[in-house]
């Protein structure tokens, strides 16, 4: 393993890095803000629209924060894991993507601003943005798509001159993560392309709602996996070597994957469960497809507590949870991603409620939802982003993580857990109550239900005021970073447990994998999509609701 990182690759790294930070700071003010005019706190300038500050808070969290940090993390492990750096058109294709990406992004939140595209991260049809705001979506999907493709090519080159050698680990879930994503993107690209610029340009007057929503969703789902997997590289790739102890078992988080790449795409229509226009069964196959998909991540728990037990047991630990002792409690690098692990735990659970029929009849909608997903993606996901950044910021600049800033890293993630509780946790309870989400403050005539929720939004804004400390910390955190002590930090990559069973040669069978994601893809989708363009209902002309 190398102990210096390389530096140009290093400066590929960092851009996406900050990048994302940038957005997360942008995306939080933004948050903030909203969740103080949803409580009532605060009313915004008149040219200022509460939408407008969702849909910027949603863009730059849930697409651009994760799509940079995460193809930056990836390639930092695929440089690291696969030959010490990266190859020349590696290194380009993901320098031309991050422009490319640069440049929508840019585009995006101008438009965004002037109040052009106020339709959320989830553009739905038939509200009508601005056609700049799909073009630059365009834009920052291609770009993905350009580094992905960088990542590939350099997964097969490294195949090729290491033959009968079983690929490093980190590298095959970078793998699957990116084909997921050319996979996913598909049907987002399609929707944007063919339905949403030429209908926002006034090309086509109507447009087929609930082809799009399919379209969106046969993407949305699997973005959520898009999130999540780099975290579970973290967990499964990085916590071990941090903790002292070894990866569990090598071919058990390859088969992980596997799994996640077949089921994660043909289950999109658990979003639209309520939504009339698809025919029972194909929900029905599709939410069981949905149950199919919570098997890896129990695979990965499994393999967790038995890294966990493993590494414990090695150091003499007790009884049942005497493991729990002798975890690194005061290491950054593993409090951070451990809370997020605990926190998925009721995470999970609630994407369980959510994809049961009757019961997301009850929480479909409502805040309940936006619960949820500020519980997975900005509680697990951004908590093991965070904790990563604590030695690959490090690692890249050639420093060390002094202990103060380990403490002021301990702290941000107490403070982001204490807030999150408080603000995900009012979400949760008020939209069983029946809030609705994406809706601004109102009281409705001062409707008695109304009038319940009102507490919980008011708990909702202080979570969010506490979660944008958070985020001013993390970002201090960011750039004391680079300027810490000048020393030598290691690119922490575990070890598989010498009692593991060898991996079978039949895992990068790449071809097999593929077919399988595209039958699953094609049963799931062919008919209920044939049946959106033979029976449609009459198009939709746009409307600006805002
Ligand atoms: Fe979800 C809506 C179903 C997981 C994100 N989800 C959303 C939305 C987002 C999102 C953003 O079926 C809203 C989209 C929108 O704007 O409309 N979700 C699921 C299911 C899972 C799931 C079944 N979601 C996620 C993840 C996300 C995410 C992950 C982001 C990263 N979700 C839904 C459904 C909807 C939905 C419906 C639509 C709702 C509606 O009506 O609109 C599953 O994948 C969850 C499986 C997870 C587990 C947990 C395993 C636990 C682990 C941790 C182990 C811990 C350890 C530490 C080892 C079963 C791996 C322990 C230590 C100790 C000391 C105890
Ligand atoms: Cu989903």
């Amino acid at each position: 393993m190398n102990t210096t990182f390389d530096r140009k690759d290093g400066r590929l790294v960092l851009a996406h890095i900050f990048f994302a930070f940038g957005a997360l700071l942008i995306g939080g003010i933004a948050g903030m803000l909203q969740g103080m005019v949803k409580g009532g706190t605060i009313t915004l300038p008149a040219n200022i629209g509460y939408y407008e500050l969702l849909t910027a808070h949603g863009v730059l969290m849930a697409l651009i924060f994760t799509t940079y940090f995460i193809i930056g993390f990836l390639y930092s492990g695929v440089s690291q894991s696969m030959g010490g750096s990266l190859l020349p058109l590696t290194k380009r294709l993901g320098w031309i993507g991050y422009i490319l990406m640069s440049i929508g992004t840019l585009i995006g939140v101008v438009v965004i601003l002037l109040g052009k595209a106020s339709v959320l991260y989830t553009f739905y049809a038939p509200m009508k943005a601005s056609p700049y705001f799909y073009i630059a979506l365009a834009l920052v999907v291609i770009g993905s798509w350009l580094s992905g493709f960088g990542i590939f090519y350099h997964y097969a080159k490294w195949r090729k001159s290491n033959k009968g050698k079983l690929s490093p680990l980190f590298g095959f879930m970078s793998v699957i993560t990116m084909l997921l994503w050319q996979i996913a993107t598909i049907g987002v690209a399609l929707e944007v392309v063919v339905q949403l610029i030429p209908w926002s340009f006034g090309w086509v007057d109507t447009i087929n709602v609930v082809l799009s929503r399919t379209l969106f969703w046969f993407f949305g789902h699997p973005l959520v996996y898009f999130w999540l997997l780099p975290a579970y590289m973290c967990w499964y790739v990085i916590i071990p070597k941090i903790i002292g102890g070894k990866i569990f078992s090598d071919s058990l988080a390859r088969m992980s994957f596997i799994l996640f790449l077949f089921f994660s795409i043909p289950v999109g229509l658990h979003h639209q469960l309520m939504e009339p226009g698809v025919n029972h069964f194909w929900k029905y196959l599709q939410v069981t497809l949905t149950f199919m998909v919570v098997i890896p991540s129990l695979m990965t728990a499994f393999s967790l507590f038995a890294t966990f037990e493993l590494n414990g047991r090695s150091k003499g630990a007790k009884g049942l949870f005497g493991w729990v002792k002798v975890l690194p409690w005061g290491d950054v690098r593993f409090f951070a991603p451990f809370m997020g692990m605990l926190i998925f735990i009721p995470a999970g659970a609630g994407g369980l409620i959510n994809a049961s029929n009757q019961m997301n009849a009850v929480v479909h909608n409502t805040l309940w939802v936006t619960g949820h997903f500020h519980l997975t993606v900005a509680t697990s996901v951004a908590l093991t982003f965070f904790g990563i950044i604590y030695w690959l910021i490090p690692v890249i600049t050639g420093r060390v993580l002094t202990p103060r800033m380990n403490r002021l890293g301990i702290i941000q993630t107490l403070i982001w857990c204490i807030g999150m509780f408080i603000m995900s946790g009012s979400m949760h309870t008020v939209g069983l109550l029946g809030s609705p989400r994406r809706t601004a403050y109102n009281t409705y005539d001062d409707h008695p239900d109304a009038i319940l929720w009102m507490p919980y939004h008011v708990a909702m804004a202080v979570g969010g005021i506490i979660l944008f400390i958070g985020v001013l910390l993390i970002i201090y955190n960011l750039i004391s970073m680079m300027r810490a002590p000048k020393g030598n930090t290691e690119y922490p990559i575990g070890e598989v447990a010498e009692e593991a069973a060898p991996t079978p040669r039949y895992m990068e069978n790449w071809k097999l994998w593929i077919t399988i994601t595209v039958i699953l893809i094609l049963v799931a989708y062919t008919i209920p999509i044939l049946d959106m363009l033979n029976n449609s209902t009459p198009g939709s002309p746009g409307y600006v609701t805002w």
